[in-house]
C-alpha cells in the first residue's frame, strides 16, 4: 500500500532586507529538506501573500553553489584560488591576524563590517558585541536607512506612523518613492483592498514607469531628486485651496503660517519646470489629497537616495500634515515601524560594554577608508583587518573601482563569512561558510509592519556550515573577548531579549509565532501630539538635531534650507554628462541576493538600462543594443532597453546583478558616488549625471 507522506509545514519569518518581513510557512520535508515556502494565511499583514523569489526559497537553500566548507586563499588576491582548510584553522589564522592588527595599529585597525543580508537581531548585530568587547572600529551604518530615517523623523520626531494595515481603509493611497509591487509587495495587497472596497484611488510617485506605477489611478512621474518641488506645490495647492486644515495645524504644527508663505511662489508651473511633470498633473494630484481626507502616504526609501533625499522625505511627510490626514483612520503617513519595538539588546550588541571614544567608520565610505583616505579614517590607523558578515560590498557599495583598489591591498586580511561565492568572497583571504535562516534559530521585527516575528531552526545545515553567532563566539574564545552573550545560545538570545525588553518568553512567540506590537489609534497618529517636547510636527527642523543617530557619531551637516523646498544639490545633467542615472531595484533580486537562483536569474535575464526611445533614436542607440554609461568615476557596459516609461534624460537600471554579469566585472555602483549626504550621510544610489555611448559606434 502506497503511503502518503505529508511535509511538515512550519512557522518561520523572511529574514532578508526587506520591510515586508513576511510571516512564512514552510514545507519541511525532511530534516535536511524544504519545499514549498508561503505565506501565513492568519498574519494580518502578510496575509497568505509572499514575493516570487522566496516562494521559490528551496532554490536558494539546496542550491549547489553554496559554500560549504572554510576557505583559505591560495593564489593571489582576487585569483579565485581557494583551498579547503579545517574550522579550526580557519579560526586560527583569522584570531591570528586580527591580534596581529591590533598590536602593529591598536585595535581600531580591526574593522567588523556587517549589514542586512539577514535581518534577525541575533546573527546580524552579533558582530557588534565582539567589536565592542575589543575595542575594534565602529561602524556607522550609514548605506540604507540614514537619509530616509532623518528625513521622516524630522517631521514626526519619531520612526514610526499610522498602522500599515489601515491603508486598506484609505480613500487614498499615495506610494511615494517605493516600487511596492517589487520591493515590499505586501503593500500592494493592503492598497489593493483599498481600491476594491472603498474605490480608493492609488497615486504613484516614482522616476519611471515601474511596476507598481502601472498600476497607479494617477502616474506622477519625476526627474530624480525633484520630490521636494513636487511636494511643495502640492502644499501650495492646498493652501491656495482651502484645503488645508488650520484647526489641525494650529495645534499640532510648528509654522504653518511661515510655511503657507514660504509655498506662495512654489507653485505647479514652478515644479513642473523642476520636476519635468506637468502642472495639470500635479494640480490633479493636489486635488485628491485635499478632496480626500482618508489619505495614507506610504513614503519608501527610493526617494532618499539622493544627495537632498532626507530632505525631500521630510518634504512629502509634511502633505499629511497641512490637511490633517493623521485625524482619521486610514490617514497619515508612513515610512518605518522601527520606533515600536523598544528592544533591549545589550545582550546581544554589547552596548554596556561599548568605549565611545572608538571611532566609527561609515560604511558607505568603504572605499575611502580602505584606500586610506584620512579623513574617511579620522586620523586613526588603517585598517588591515576586517570580518565581514551578511554583505557583498565589492557589488553593493558605492564608489566601486575605489572599493575595489581598498580590496586589492596585500596588507589587508579579509575574512568574509558567507553563503555564497560572491564579489567580496572572491577578494577575501579566509572564506567561511554560512548557515541560512532555516538552519539557524533567530528573531526579526518588521521595518513595514508592526510584529516581532520568531524564524526557528527547522532543518540541519548542509555540509560544515555555521551561523553568524557560532562564528562570533568561537571567534571571542580565540581573541580574549568577554561578556555574557557569548557565553549564551542563540535561543537564550532571544528568550532574555524578549523578556528585558517586555514582550514576553521565547516559549511565548514560539506558541503565538509573531507579537503585534502596534500602539492604539492615537498614539500611531500622534493624536497627543508629535514626539516633540512641544508634540508640534516640525516644518522648520532643527536639522543638525533631529532626534536620531542615538547610535551613530554625526557627520558635519551641511545647511540645508529651513522650510521644504527644492534643494538643488543633486548631481544635475549637464552637457557632458547629459542624463540622470538611477539604479532602482529588480523583482527578482534582493540587493545582491537571489542572483545565484535559476527562476530570478531567468526572469531578469541581463544587465539594462532603460531609455527613453527618442533619447535613444538621437544618440542612434538599437532597443538591445550593448552601450556604455560613464561619469569621472567609471564605465559600465551595459544593455540598452527602450521604455517610454522613462522621461527624457532619465536613464534607470534595474539592480543589482553581480559584477561578473558584467563586461570587466565592472558592476552597476562603478558608477554611483560615496559622496557623505546630508545632514547625517548615506548614499545617493539614485542620484548620478552618466553620459551614454554606443558601445561599437557604426
Ligand atoms: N525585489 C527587491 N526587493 C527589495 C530590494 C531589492 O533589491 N529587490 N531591496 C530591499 C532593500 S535593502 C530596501 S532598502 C528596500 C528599498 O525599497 P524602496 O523603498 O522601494 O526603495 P528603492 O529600492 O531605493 O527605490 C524605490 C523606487 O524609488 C524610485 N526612485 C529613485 N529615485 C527617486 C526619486 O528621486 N524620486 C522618486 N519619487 N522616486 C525615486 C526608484 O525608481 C524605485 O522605483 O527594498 C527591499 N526589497
Ligand atoms: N546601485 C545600487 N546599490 C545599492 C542599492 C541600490 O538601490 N542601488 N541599495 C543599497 C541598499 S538599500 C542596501 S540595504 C545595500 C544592501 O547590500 P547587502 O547587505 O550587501 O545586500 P544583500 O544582498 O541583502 O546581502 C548580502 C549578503 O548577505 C548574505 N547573507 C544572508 N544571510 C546571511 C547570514 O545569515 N549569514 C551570513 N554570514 N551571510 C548572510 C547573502 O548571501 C548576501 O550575499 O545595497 C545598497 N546598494
Ligand atoms: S516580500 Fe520581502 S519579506 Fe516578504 S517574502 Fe519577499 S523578500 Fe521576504
Ligand atoms: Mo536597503
Amino acid at each position: 500500500m502506497n503511503q502518503v507522506v505529508r511535509p511538515k509545514i512550519l512557522a518561520s519569518a523572511c529574514p532578508h532586507d526587506c520591510p515586508s518581513t513576511c510571516a512564512l510557512e514552510i514545507e519541511v520535508l525532511d530534516k535536511h529538506t524544504i519545499g514549498r515556502v508561503r505565506g501565513a494565511q492568519d498574519n494580518a499583514y502578510t496575509a497568505g501573500v509572499v514575493c516570487a523569489k522566496v516562494a521559490r526559497y528551496a532554490e536558494r537553500v539546496h542550491h549547489p553553489d553554496r559554500v560549504l566548507h572554510p576557505l583559505r586563499r591560495t593564489g593571489a588576491k582576487g585569483s579565485g584560488q581557494f583551498a579547503r582548510v579545517s574550522w579550526d584553522d580557519a579560526l586560527d589564522i583569522v584570531a591570528e591576524q586580527f591580534i596581529r592588527a591590533a598590536q602593529a595599529h591598536g585595535s581600531e585597525a580591526v574593522w567588523p563590517y556587517y549589514y542586512a543580508g539577514t535581518m534577525g537581531h541575533v546573527m546580524r548585530d552579533g558582530i557588534q558585541r565582539l567589536r565592542h568587547a575589543k575595542k575594534y572600529s565602529g561602524f556607522f551604518s550609514t548605506i540604507c536607512v540614514n537619509s530616509a530615517w532623518t528625513g521622516f523623523i524630522a517631521g514626526t520626531g519619531k520612526l514610526a506612523g499610522a498602522d500599515p494595515r489601515e491603508m486598506a481603509k484609505s480613500d487614498l493611497v499615495v506610494i511615494w518613492g517605493t516600487n511596492a509591487a517589487n520591493t515590499q509587495v505586501n503593500v500592494m495587497t493592503h492598497a489593493t483592498r483599498a481600491r476594491k472596497e472603498r474605490g480608493a484611488k492609488l497615486v504613484v510617485v516614482d522616476v519611471y514607469m515601474n511596476t507598481t506605477m502601472q498600476q497607479a489611478d494617477l502616474p506622477v512621474l519625476i526627474r530624480p531628486g525633484t520630490d521636494g518641488a513636487l511636494a511643495c506645490a502640492v502644499m501650495h495647492c492646498l493652501f491656495r485651496d482651502d484645503k488645508a486644515d488650520w484647526d489641525y495645524l494650529h495645534r499640532y504644527t510648528d509654522a504653518p503660517r511661515e510655511l503657507a508663505e514660504h509655498l506662495l511662489t512654489r507653485d505647479p508651473a514652478w515644479a513642473a519646470r523642476i520636476t519635468g511633470c506637468p502642472a495639470e498633473t500635479i494640480e490633479a494630484f493636489a486635488r485628491l489629497v485635499g478632496e480626500r481626507k482618508r489619505a495614507y502616504f506610504r513614503l519608501g526609501y527610493g526617494f532618499s537616495r539622493s544627495r537632498n533625499g532626507a530632505f525631500n522625505m521630510h518634504a512629502a511627510s509634511c502633505i499629511a500634515a497641512v490637511t490633517g490626514a493623521w485625524r482619521y483612520e486610514g490617514g497619515g503617513a508612513f515610512h518605518n515601524n522601527s520606533g515600536v519595538f523598544h528592544l533591549d539588546k545589550s545582550l546581544i550588541e554589547g552596548e554596556d560594554i561599548r568605549d565611545p571614544a572608538i571611532r566609527m567608520l561609515d560604511q558607505s565610505r568603504i572605499g575611502a577608508i580602505l584606500t586610506g583616505d584620512a579623513e574617511a579614517l579620522q586620523g586613526g590607523p588603517p585598517v588591515t583587518a576586517m570580518l565581514i558578515q551578511n554583505t557583498n560590498p565589492v557589488a553593493v557599495a558605492p564608489d566601486q573601482e575605489v572599493v575595489k583598489r581598498g580590496f586589492a591591498r596585500d596588507d589587508l586580511f579579509v575574512c568574509l563569512h558567507e553563503q555564497f561565492m560572491t564579489d567580496t568572497a572572491k577578494v577575501a583571504d579566509v572564506i567561511l561558510p554560512a548557515t541560512m535562516f532555516v538552519e539557524h534559530d533567530d528573531f526579526y521585527t518588521a521595518g513595514g509592519s508592526q510584529y516581532i516575528l520568531l524564524g526557528p531552526k527547522l532543518v540541519e545545515p548542509p555540509g560544515e556550515c555555521r551561523s553568524n553567532h557560532e562564528v562570533i563566539c568561537a571567534l571571542a574564545k580565540r581573541v580574549g573577548a568577554e561578556h555574557p552573550g557569548f557565553a549564551m545560545t542563540a535561543r537564550e538570545l532571544i528568550d532574555r531579549t524578549l523578556q528585558k525588553s517586555g514582550w514576553g518568553t521565547l516559549a511565548d512567540i514560539e506558541a503565538s509565532r509573531w507579537i503585534d506590537c502596534q500602539p492604539d489609534f492615537a498614539t500611531a497618529h500622534y493624536l497627543n501630539g508629535f514626539a516633540y517636547p512641544d508634540g508640534k510636527f516640525r516644518f522648520k527642523p532643527d536639522w543638525p538635531n533631529v532626534p536620531f543617530n542615538r547610535w551613530h557619531r554625526k557627520v558635519p551637516s551641511r545647511p540645508i534650507p529651513k522650510l521644504p523646498d527644492h534643494w538643488n544639490v543633486i548631481e544635475e545633467a549637464e552637457a557632458e554628462h547629459p542624463f540622470r542615472l538611477a539604479t532602482s531595484p529588480a523583482r527578482g533580486f534582493l540587493n545582491s541576493t537571489f542572483t545565484e537562483t535559476p527562476t530570478s536569474l531567468s526572469q531578469e535575464a541581463r544587465p539594462t538600462v532603460m531609455i527613453n526611445p527618442e533619447d535613444a533614436a538621437a544618440l542612434g542607440v538599437a532597443d538591445g543594443e550593448t552601450v556604455l554609461l560613464g561619469n569621472r568615476r567609471g564605465k559600465v557596459q551595459i544593455n540598452a532597453k527602450l521604455f517610454d516609461g522613462v522621461r527624457r534624460g532619465v536613464l534607470i537600471a534595474e539592480s543589482l546583478w553581480p559584477n561578473s554579469a558584467y563586461a570587466d566585472g565592472r558592476g552597476i555602483n562603478t558608477l554611483t558616488g560615496a559622496d557623505s549626504i546630508a545632514p547625517f550621510g548615506g548614499a545617493a544610489f539614485h542620484d548620478n549625471k552618466v553620459w551614454l555611448r554606443r558601445a561599437e559606434p557604426r
